[in-house]
């Protein structure tokens, strides 16, 4: 990784670090509303340099010299466009368009900035981590009209892309002995790397070097490759069969990024797959098996509410139709579901789906036929039918809802549903999903489960298990951030078990968190991650799913920061 974003990477967890230090002993006026983690699972910087971002000076809007300009710029790409945008239209943040901040000035603005909200704004500077000074300039920056990072298409794209082993120069056949079908892709986030972890020896296979925060994994229909996302929008194809897996192709998409897939319908297998992009906002279609670029759609349009233009509607989640030969593009800021059908990609058909704003996780009902996607500002899940290629409900569910991929299983009472936790409560909605046998039930939360509180990012169950675990990794306080929910299937009116997960891990001090649970291919372990701060020990907890009790405790010093961890054969098939 190089310095630079090293640095940056570490001014990430020192300022989640610093800032949990301080927010625990903060001052009264710490912040009211966001507690360290959500600090940093929401505010985690984008990679666009400042210095790319071309300045517009605003007349009427107090000076900034160039320096001042260019730190603002820098602070405001690390801290603030995650929550606000690249160009502050407003995302879980509020827009920060100068149509809003030249009425409000300079000395409301430093105290805005300084203080935070209860709505969820970080205190900056109360929390000691912005400076008088540059308080002062962010205040003034913003009533400026915002920098532009500068687009990105294919000539830059191919800049960056690398063809290391061309397809008809790798192996034939698989040339090692590893259980592939039980190898985990585990995201070492602030490292910029992947580790794969033999599922049955919890052994640490290889870390490969892949892009910068890097984000989530997912898996070719044929099992053999692995498409690995950074933050900073590059992706690298690892093949498996490699005598060592190894990157046998990268490209950088964008300046950020956040999803990846491959085709999946039949008969085009893997044929292309297809990045979406923070910045620029647009997605593109590469070939499945080199990733060398092939068509750049943008994403820039109207909102599906007010119909009113947005100049930065980001990708998030994208999955790959059964139904069609189709890639299923959510958008968040214009809250539209695109389907990018790439049987003819030079005469690209695009069905645009309208469902709610701020899409952003989410994944299949358990027929692999109806799409379940978090609208996660609106407070709603968007079922889109991939069949009939249009929205089938929006379903009001609790605050801020945050599935991942979500997870299916068959309710006693209700039948199959799908279910997804919540940043802003503790509640777990269960969506009907059988419009057929159980069509009373279908599309509508049929239960609400209580969970250990707000915070949750990501629940899961396998079809032979019978519990749902549920984290709850950005609640403010430890003890529930640090443990899991889990509940009985059979008996769903039954409070959960709580296990202290961080605890079985038996780690240092620390901001530990722990994340994501993910099943085995047997479906009877349950991989939890430990995450600490980048320089303090984290681990991998394996819990035994029919004895809920602790079976291993995965530690090696390559193991920093650990987040997502994507089991090959359940990504491969969509299991959860
Ligand atoms: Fe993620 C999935 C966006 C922060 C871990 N994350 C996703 C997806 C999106 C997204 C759009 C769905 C991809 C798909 O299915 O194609 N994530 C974002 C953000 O915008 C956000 C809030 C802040 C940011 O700037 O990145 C964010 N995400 C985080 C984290 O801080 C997490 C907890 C730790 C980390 O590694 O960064 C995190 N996100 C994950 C994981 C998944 C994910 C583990 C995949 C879940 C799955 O089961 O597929």
């Amino acid at each position: 990784m190089n310095t630079r974003l090293s640095i940056l990477a570490a001014s990430i967890f020192l300022m989640g670090a610093t800032h949990a230090a301080l927010a625990a002993d903060a001052p009264a006026s710490g912040h009211p509303g966001t507690a360290d983690p959500e600090l940093r699972y929401k505010g985690a910087p984008t990679s666009i340099k400042g210095e790319e971002a071309q300045e517009v000076l605003t007349p009427k809007a107090p000076p900034l010299t160039t320096a001042e300009f260019a730190r603002a710029k820098q602070i405001y790409f690390e801290r603030c466009a995650g929550c606000h945008g690249v160009l502050r239209k407003g995302a879980t943040g509020k827009p920060l368009t100068p149509d809003v901040t030249l009425p409000r000035g300079t000395e409301y603005l430093k105290v805005f900035i300084g203080f935070g909200s209860p709505g969820g704004m970080p205190n900056w500077g109360s929390s000691g981590i912005l400076s008088d000074a540059e308080i002062d300039i962010m205040a003034r920056f913003l009533q400026h009209e915002p920098p532009m990072p500068p687009e990105y298409g294919l000539a830059e794209m191919k800049a960056t892309w690398k063809l290391k082993v061309p397809p008809e120069k790798r192996p034939k056949k698989k040339m090692n002995k590893l259980d592939l079908e039980n190898l985990f892709s585990v995201t070492l986030r602030d490292d910029g790397k992947i580790a794969l972890i033999d599922g049955d020896s919890k052994k640490i296979v290889s870390t490969i070097e892949t892009g910068y925060a890097v984000h989530i994994s997912r898996m070719s229909a044929s099992g053999r490759y692995l498409f690995v996302i950074g933050r900073d929008a590059k992706i690298d194809l690892i093949d498996l069969w490699m005598k060592e897996p190894a990157v046998v192709a990268e490209i950088k998409v964008g300046m950020e990024a956040r999803s990846v897939e491959t085709s999946k319908y039949k008969g085009y297998e893997d044929k292309y797959a297809v990045a979406g992009t923070y910045w620029p906002p647009q997605f593109v279609i590469m070939d499945g098996d080199t990733l060398e670029p092939k068509k750049i759609v943008a994403t820039r349009g109207m909102t599906v509410d007010t119909q009113e233009y947005h100049p930065e509607p980001r990708v998030a989640a994208i999955i790959a139709s059964h139904e069609h030969p189709e890639f299923i593009v959510n958008v968040k800021e214009t809250g539209k579901v695109l389907m990018a059908n790439y049987e003819d990609i030079n005469n690209l058909k695009v069905t645009e789906i309208e469902a709610a704003r701020f899409l952003h996780d989410g994944g299949w009902d358990s027929t692999h036929r109806y799409f379940m996607s978090a609208a996660n500002a609106s407070n709603k899940i968007a079922v889109v039918d991939s069949k009939k290629q249009k929205l089938t409900a929006l379903v009001e569910v609790g605050k801020i809802p945050h599935p991942g991929r979500g997870a299916n299983f068959v309710d006693p009472k209700f039948g199959p549903v799908w279910a997804t936790g919540h940043l802003g409560d503790d509640s777990i909605a269960l969506i009907g999903t059988d419009p057929v046998k159980h069509k009373a039930n279908a599309w509508k939360v049929v239960r609400t489960l209580k969970g250990l509180g707000g915070g949750s990012l990501f629940l899961k169950t396998h079809p032979k298990s019978k519990n749902l675990w549920v984290d709850s990794t950005l609640n403010p306080e430890a003890g529930i951030s640090q443990s899991v929910a889990i509940f009985d299937i059979a008996n769903l009116d039954k409070a959960p078990e709580v296990v202290n997960i961080a605890e079985l891990a038996g780690l240092g001090e620390g901001p530990k968190r722990v994340v994501q649970p993910e099943y085995n291919k047997a479906g009877d372990e349950v991989w939890f991650s430990v995450w600490n701060g980048q320089t303090q020990e984290s681990a991998i907890v394996v819990m035994n799913d029919k004895t809920r009790k602790l079976k291993a405790v995965i530690k090696d010093k390559r193991l920093i920061t650990p987040t997502g961890k994507f089991n090959v054969y359940n990504t491969q098939h969509d299991i959860y």
